[in-house]
């Protein structure tokens, strides 16, 4: 191993290894032969000198005026702007997703920098009169303290960025734990905090697996976790988090409907099919995985829809000319295999794919075909459960009401899209879909980092990232009386 493969973590200021010297291997999920680095396999004993580098250094960045904290962010945006094609490709080999996608990454992580960027100068709170005299009223946002953040190898720098750019703005400290698959898109973005002069221990960087992340959710001095995974992993940061009360946010699985009016632009909605369900070879939270088809133009749809996937080129995604990347890894190439074969199995219609690709390019790599079913039945697993990979059921409907019934019928909700000409049917979509998201005329994917990013039922806690509503996450308000009256007053009491 050379000494450039080595990377490490980030604590206070430093770049040191694990207390345990043990790494994990990087590798190209479209070539595995191709290892990209060694990083930290790193111990419970590295998170607590996270927490506690974090810890000290809140003492200090809590004070620092938050339009200041604001600047070393803007600029960090900057950077990244210099960067954003190198990082892209970096990134398209750790993760495998297309060069231009990756690019998209990038750039929300860009995005989101200067967004919060600005929201340093609009902090704002309420300044409202008090129901006595000679009394003032207002509210301001306050830092909780430090942040453990848990981040997913799909975006593996736009979500980092989500979580890491919005508790900073507001003021508090923060331990990132981000995806193994994804270690070095990650450190990038820490990198860059650390050139622009943020200071020592107000952002840290683990790596390792669910066992650290673990150890993160459980560790009494980290006042909040923002975590975005499986729902199985959620409900156990839920757990871990509750006994003390800790605030915790959750973004976890979906389910995804498109929804196809028989008024429908076909062509936009067959467009929209395919770039949500196999755009990021389906590993989007927000992956369009069920396409649901008014009958009367069932069969035109799955005709487009089918000649449409047939022509995606699928590939090492840093071909320029592929379409459609590897699976994130094996696991996650035998998941959606076995899921297709359960689609098999239940009775649903293969139309195209269904294979591993394994002959000659294809054999270093996990790569598998974007997947069409059809006349799939609304209760089938294939229909109900998140597979994350370039699988797309098409589900065939009467009319808007049924639609809806059945793209309500799961048990996520964060994505949901209708194609129709008919503003009263997109209305109608758009008040009864039980998402936190929803497009007419556009697919389930493409979130802007300015709205607020998350999910219903078991999508998420009730909680947002992104948008104001990250500002709500990572700050506490306190509401603040002055009474300049020089007597005592009692408020609810004194009524004269
Ligand atoms: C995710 O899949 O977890 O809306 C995030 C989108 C992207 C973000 C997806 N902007 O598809």
């Amino acid at each position: 191993m050379s000494h450039n493969d080595l990377h490490q973590n980030f604590i206070g200021g430093k770049w040191m290894p694990s207390v345990s010297q043990a790494s994990f291997e990087n590798r190209n999920p479209a070539n595995t032969d191709d290892v990209i680095g060694h990083f930290p396999d790193s111990q419970i004993e590295d998170i607590n000198q996270a927490v506690a580098a974090a810890t000290t250094a809140f003492h200090q960045w809590r004070l620092v005026p938050a339009p200041k904290r604001a600047e070393l962010i803007f600029r960090a945006a900057e950077r990244l702007t210099d960067r954003k094609a190198d990082y892209a490709r970096a990134m398209t080999r750790e993760m495998g997703k297309v060069l231009t996608e990756a690019a998209g990454d990038v750039q929300e992580a860009i995005d989101m920098s200067y967004y919060m960027a600005g929201e340093g100068r609009r902090q704002f709170g309420q300044t409202t009169p008090a129901e006595l005299p000679n009394k003032f009223a207002m509210s301001v946002r306050q830092p909780l303290g430090v942040c453990g953040l848990i981040s997913p190898w799909n975006f593996p720098m736009a979500i980092p960025s989500w979580k890491i750019m919005p508790a900073l703005v507001c003021g508090n400290t923060v331990v990132l734990k981000p995806a193994p698959e994804t270690p070095l898109s990650a450190a990038h973005l820490v990198k860059i905090l650390e050139d622009v002069g943020v200071p020592p221990g107000v952002v840290n960087m683990v790596h390792g697996g669910a066992d650290i992340g673990a150890a993160l959710t459980r560790h009494s001095g980290v006042q909040v976790i923002s975590f975005t995974g499986s729902n199985t992993t959620g409900r156990l940061v839920a757990q871990a988090c509750a006994p003390d009360f800790r605030r915790c946010h959750l973004e976890m699985g979906g389910k995804n409907a498109i929804i196809v009016m028989d008024d429908a632009n076909l062509e936009l909605a067959i467009d929209g099919a395919v770039w949500g369900g196999f755009g990021t070879s389906g590993q989007r939270c927000t992956a369009a995985s069920r396409v649901i088809v008014h009958q009367k133009v069932y069969k035109a749809f799955l005709e487009g829809f089918t000649e449409r996937t047939r022509r995606l080129r699928v590939g090492d995604g840093q071909d320029p000319s592929v379409q459609v990347g590897p699976l994130v890894r094996l696991s996650q190439m035998e998941k959606v295999l076995s899921y297709i074969r359960i689609g098999m199995d239940e009775g649903a219609k293969r139309l195209i794919g269904g294979r591993r690709l394994e002959s000659g390019a294809y054999a270093k790599g996990f790569f598998v075909e974007p997947t069409i079913f059809g006349d799939v039945d609304p209760n089938m697993r294939i229909a109900q459960e998140e597979i994350f990979g370039p699988v797309s059921a098409v589900i065939p409907c009467d009319d808007l009401a049924q639609a809806i019934a059945i793209a309500n019928r799961v048990s996520y909700g964060l994505s949901a899209a209708i194609y129709t000409q008919d503003i009263n049917k997109a209305f109608t979509a758009m008040r009864d879909l039980h998402t936190g998201i929803f497009y007419v005329n556009a697919s389930t994917i493409g979130a802007e980092v300015h709205l607020p990013f998350g999910g219903v039922k078991a999508t998420g806690n009730g909680h947002r990232e992104a948008g104001q509503a990250a500002l709500d996450f990572f700050s506490e308000w306190k509401s603040i009386y002055v009474d300049f009256s020089g007597k005592l007053q009692r408020a609810q009491i004194d009524r004269e």
